[in-house]
């Protein structure tokens, strides 16, 4: 088997919380007097918190802001947030992933999380994944977020693997981009599915069986 690994991003990948993100970011949108929609939400794919953050302040028409004040302006989104997240439950995991990644598990193959959230191991939690993965990487243990390949670089030395042993299953285009910049092979799901840098493209998380 060429690959002994599978280095999963979580939101758009193992589930979908993008719309709890929008519902949030939104809120303080409204709040700042900021235009916001689901077409500008598409941007945020991927990209984290701060940088999330940027990009819709780049609407933002009152006085400049401290980094201090934009901390505290991500913290009340990420409240908003949590209350979403702490609705999840295993039932938000889908049958399909979740008989997927038994298929894949049962090939005796590695399994990582590369998330650009700080949230990932709550999310994990809520839908019934808390202990499933050998290894966990996400916003808390990185400097630099994706296109910047640390945090897939961090899963494949969490698990001790090389990055030829690995691939990353992403939906985002920055995602794949993390994942080329250092060499990794990647499947490519949803948005990304089409994106020439992807190694394969999948219709569906299942068609990932195909991979191996
Ligand atoms: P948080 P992923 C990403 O998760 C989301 O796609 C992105 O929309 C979000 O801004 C980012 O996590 C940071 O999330 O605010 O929870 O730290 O796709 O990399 O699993
Ligand atoms: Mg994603």
């Amino acid at each position: 088997m060429k690959y002994r690994a599978i280095i999963f991003d979580l939101d758009g990948v193992i589930c979908h919380t993008d719309r709890y993100h929008y519902l949030a970011w939104k809120q303080l949108a409204d709040k700042l007097g900021i235009y916001f929609d689901e077409q500008i939400n598409h941007r945020l794919r991927g990209v984290s918190r701060m940088d999330s953050l940027n990009i819709i302040l780049e609407r933002y028409k009152g006085k400049p802001l401290s980094e201090d004040e934009k901390e505290n302006l991500a913290s009340y989104k990420n409240d908003i947030y949590k209350k979403y997240l702490l609705k999840m439950s295993p039932e938000d995991l889908s049958k399909e992933v979740s008989d997927t990644l038994c298929y894949l598990r049962n090939l005796g193959l590695e399994f990582a999380i590369g998330s650009s959230s700080k949230n990932a191991r709550l999310i994990l939690k809520q839908i019934g994944l808390g202990d499933y993965f050998d290894a966990i990487s996400d916003g808390n243990n990185i400097r630099y977020s994706k296109p910047n390949p640390e945090v897939f670089l961090k899963a494949a030395d969490y698990l001790g693997r090389r990055v030829s042993e690995c691939l990353v299953v992403e939906d985002a285009k920055a995602g794949v981009d993390a994942a080329h910049n250092a060499g990794f092979d990647s499947a490519g799901i949803g948005e990304a599915a089409d994106y020439p840098l992807t190694t394969y493209q999948l219709n569906k998380f299942s068609d990932l069986i195909n991979v191996f």
